[in-house]
């Protein structure tokens, strides 16, 4: 049940998510790991394990597959496969911390990650205060004696702030608490965070890593055996885990990650200089614009700024809605990170449980996660959409 060999650690991104984490079939030589549709392994008497699979909520062979190949692209030790990003979110927090600890949280985030801390881990016992996580002093005042985790979105969803990944790490280990990358926006390709000090990666899998939109799914990798193994136990223990269609499916969408990111780049790039210059736009967000106060330190620990772009609209909230509601290339629906182009109002739909909180969104926001359809198409759909 091993779960990656070295050569398949080893290369450029592109080699790792193509080869990492599997070797051809040694009986049948599938150059692609086999959709194993297994409940349980027959056992050469009791006990007697092939390959150390027992029970597919344990192990899968597809599911060890994906999870080596996530392992190799983020440079981890060990990689998990979830059944969505809140499973595994919700593995690291119970994995890692117990009731009467505290946890420092971004004060933007996605909704359903604020929702989790609020609603199920603090009523189970951990504390959490938000902090703006590109102002290293708050998070250094938000830390307290028992904080154990600082978790950081970098960029963050929807207001794409970016953190020092590095620095808060340092932060993080002076205070004897764990960094937490949750890497979904910039995906492994744009930016590694174990490799900047980072402890544990998490990802919703069902955006970039997934990459078509047909699967949800969540990953965690860590650099630490001990970490590792806590993760690992509390998998299988909670059992939230990928399936092996839905791991398959996230693996082939993994290996042309490389590919895929940098049009999303090359559009996204477009798309904010047709904002920037538009009339009915306010402010434009995205890190990749030199006004943009994190774009420093993402331009140090990104390789590019990514497909995800924000913007306020002139006239309030019901313009931006009629915006939203005015696209056709650009889908109206949450998530984000598929081929396809997507727009949504966060206020409304995915960060509507964050309303009356620290987290809350401006009401005139529109966020887009730009897909790789010809740029051209989606210029086109954006003015005739503004009006
Ligand atoms: O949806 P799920 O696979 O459970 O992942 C949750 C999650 C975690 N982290 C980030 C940064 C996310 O953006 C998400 C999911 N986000 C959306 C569905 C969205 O539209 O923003």
């Amino acid at each position: 049940m091993s779960q990656s060999s070295d050569h398949t650690q080893k290369g450029g991104f592109e080699t790792r998510a193509i080869h990492g984490g599997y070797e051809p079939d040694a009986t049948t030589g599938a150059v692609i790991p086999p959709i194993y549709a297994t409940s349980t392994y027959k056992q050469d008497g009791v006990g007697g394990l092939r390959g150390g699979y027992e029970y597919s909520r344990s192990a899968n062979p597809t599911r060890t597959a994906l999870e080596g190949a996530l392992a190799a692209v983020e440079q981890g030790e060990r990689g998990f496969a979830f059944a969505s990003g809140l499973a595994a979110e919700d593995a690291i927090l119970r994995a890692l911390t117990s009731p009467g600890d505290h946890a420092v949280i971004p004060d933007d985030a996605y909704g359903g990650t604020f929702r989790l801390f609020d609603k199920v881990a603090r009523p189970w016992g951990l504390e959490h205060t938000p902090a703006h996580l590109a102002d290293l002093d708050a998070v250094r005042a938000a830390i307290r004696p028992e904080t154990k985790l600082v978790w950081v979105e970098t960029p963050t969803n929807p207001m794409l702030s970016v953190g020092d990944i590095e620095a808060l790490a340092a932060l993080a280990h002076d205070a004897g608490a764990l960094l937490v990358v949750d890497n979904t926006f910039a995906s492994p390709y744009l930016q590694q965070p174990l490799t900047l000090g980072a402890d544990l990666v998490v990802h919703s899998t069902t955006k970039y890593v997934g990459g078509h939109s047909d699967v949800v799914g969540g990953a965690v990798v860590v650099r630490d055996l001990e970490v590792a193994e806590r993760i690992g136990f509390h998998q299988n223990a909670m059992g939230a885990v990928a399936g092996p269609f839905d791991a398959f499916l996230t693996h082939r969408g993994l290996k042309t990650l490389g590919v895929r990111m940098d049009r999303h780049c090359d559009n996204a790039e477009r798309v904010v200089d047709f904002l920037c210059s538009h009339p009915a736009v306010g402010t434009v967000i995205y890190p990749g614009l030199e006004t943009h106060p994190g774009h420093e330190v993402a331009a140090r620990q990104m390789k590019r700024f990514g497909g995800m772009v924000s913007f306020r609209v002139n006239g309030g909230e019901e313009a931006a809605l009629r915006v939203c509601e005015s696209t056709k290339v650009f889908t109206l629906g949450e998530s984000l990170g598929g081929v396809e182009s997507l727009i949504e109002h966060p206020g409304r739909m995915t960060h509507q449980s964050v309303a009356g909180t620290a987290l809350e969104v401006p009401a005139d926001l529109v966020r887009l996660s730009v897909g790789i359809e010809t740029a051209d198409d989606l210029l086109a759909d954006l003015e005739q959409a503004l009006g």
